[in-house]
């Protein structure tokens, strides 16, 4: 059935529409002089300037800090999102969005949206700034964060919220599947050796009393030679992988200073395992480029003790070959020994497989996966196999090897090949009897012992771990004597062979 309609009502409605034409004429036309334009619909015109008024820049400011929960982050300057760490920022589909980056610290940081391809690249020094800008074309919740290794992992990102429908073409152009061909950067002609000698290492304490003694180590960030036509950036103590090995008596009263050196790039600290007190010294210790921090600490119990970089990512700093040992010599000193030497292992994380010749770049990834490229003795690839590295000394000298982990992942099953240990200080504990005659000994990460054993037949001896695979990624190390024979004790009418060892 079919309604009739109201004359009245139709002519108010015709009314009305001239009302609301006239209305908006002059505005129209003064905005809009072309004729065809001027005759588009009121409704079409207005959802054109909705859509352009939704559209927007959006900026945000924020500012790097450390020290505060978490210990690094980001916080927000000015806006709504002032004096916030790691504030919520929110977007809509289609506004440009622009993030400016301060550095409150000199110590690299970046912002980086993985999704969005945008980075603000390496901020160094304090104060320095840098913007990122992008158009938020697909809705979603999106990670802001530093790249710098281990930063993130710490608390150093937050959340970018894009609100609203993505358009068609926006989808179907997302993430387009890019083959990336890794390359290998080329080695660094200005990489020094950073082995630290196993035969440098301080004097015995010997016979003396309480005392106060001052350490000072240094911060460097350093290209090292990891293996013949092989480089990577180290972080170390003193400029050498593990760093100075530190040598005190029980009761001694220690001030410690740490330097960073003006050249780094990021900050560095200290944890001794000697010390009774937060962080071993970590919380006094985290000391930005260029500066200087300093504790005092005394000595309450002997030991062989761990010290190792405590600044976030810590496993990184670890990997990268900051860590050392410090001995505490018990009341009268170690029983004295023909010779001593400072041996520690650790891991390299390399994006680049076990033998890359170039520049191989650290993996973080890798390293939370625990999967190391090489193992390593004083730092690098084979070092103590070398002339100029290996562990000398003569046949009827007894030799003790003080041998720490710095890691930081892998515990090491500590074997010379062709010799017996006459005493393990297991756990590097000074003050519990040695266990005696053993072949393979287990130190963890962050932990240490000290071996003894008399050479008794002259040869080359092999200082591996027993997990014998990591010889085949660097771990292992020369151990020479030389003397008399002793046909009793070692002997074959045969030829001697280096193979299989
Ligand atoms: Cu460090």
């Amino acid at each position: 059935m079919n309604k009739q309609l109201n004359p009245n009502l139709v002519a108010a409605i015709l009314i009305g529409f001239t009302v609301l034409f006239l209305a908006i004429l002059p505005v129209r036309i003064q905005f809009v002089p072309n004729d065809v334009a001027a005759q588009e619909t009121p409704i079409q015109s207005e959802r054109i300037a909705v859509a352009q008024a939704e559209s927007k820049v959006v900026e945000y400011t924020l500012r790097t800090i450390l020290g505060q929960t978490p210990p690094m982050a980001f916080i927000g300057v000015g806006g709504d999102i002032d004096g916030q760490i790691n504030p919520q920022l929110s977007a809509n589909v289609g506004d440009t969005v622009r993030i400016t980056v301060i550095n409150g610290d000199p110590v690299l940081h970046d912002l980086t949206i993985d999704e969005f391809n945008v980075t603000t690249g390496d901020l160094l020094l304090q104060d320095q700034s840098a913007t990122v800008e992008f158009i938020a074309d697909y809705p979603g919740d999106f990670v802001y964060y530093c790249s710098t290794p281990g930063h993130r992992e710490v608390g150093m990102w937050g959340t970018l919220t894009i609100t609203g429908e993505a358009s068609a073409e926006t989808v179907s152009a997302s993430s387009p599947e890019v083959a990336v061909i890794p390359t290998v950067a080329p080695a660094l002609a200005d990489a020094v050796s950073i082995v630290h000698d196993p035969a440098d290492l301080p004097a015995p304490i010997g016979d003396r009393g309480p005392a106060d003694v001052r350490v000072d180590l240094t911060a460097v960030e350093v290209n090292g030679v990891l293996a013949d036509g092989t480089t990577y950036r180290y972080f170390t103590f003193d400029g050498t992988v593990p760093g100075p090995m530190i040598r005190v008596r029980v009761g001694d009263t220690v001030e410690l200073h740490v330097h960073n050196e003006t050249s780094s790039q990021l900050q560095h600290s200290i944890d001794l395992h000697a010390v009774n007190g937060p962080g071993g010294g970590a919380v006094y210790t985290q000391t930005n480029p260029g500066e200087e921090t300093a504790f005092t600490f005394k000595t309450l119990a002997p030991g062989v003790y761990v010290y190792h970089c405590a600044t976030p990512s810590v496993a990184h700093h670890i990997a990268n070959g900051m860590f050392g040992l410090i001995v505490v010599e018990p009341p009268g000193g170690l029983p004295p020994v023909d010779r001593e030497f400072y041996v520690m292992q650790s891991e390299v994380y390399s994006v680049e497989p076990y033998g890359t010749q170039g520049n191989l770049t650290f993996d973080h990834a890798a390293m939370l996966d625990e999967q190391p490229q090489y193992f390593v003795f004083n730092g690098a690839a084979n070092a103590l196999t070398t002339d100029e590295n290996a562990l000398r000394a003569n046949v009827g000298e007894t030799v003790r090897i003080f041998f720490g982990v710095g890691g930081p992942n892998f515990i090491s099953s500590f074997h010379v090949i062709g010799e017996i240990f006459d005493r393990v200080y297991n756990y590097g504990s000074l003050t519990t009897p040695p266990v005696t005659d053993v072949q393979t000994t287990l130190v963890p990460p962050g932990g240490a012992t000290m071996v003894e054993f008399k050479l008794d037949v002259p040869g080359r001896y092999i200082l591996v771990d027993h997990a014998l695979a990591r010889a085949e990624r660097g771990l292992a190390g020369y151990l020479y004597a030389e003397g008399e024979e002793s046909p009793a004790i070692f002997y074959s009418e045969g030829a001697a062979s280096t193979a299989g060892h």
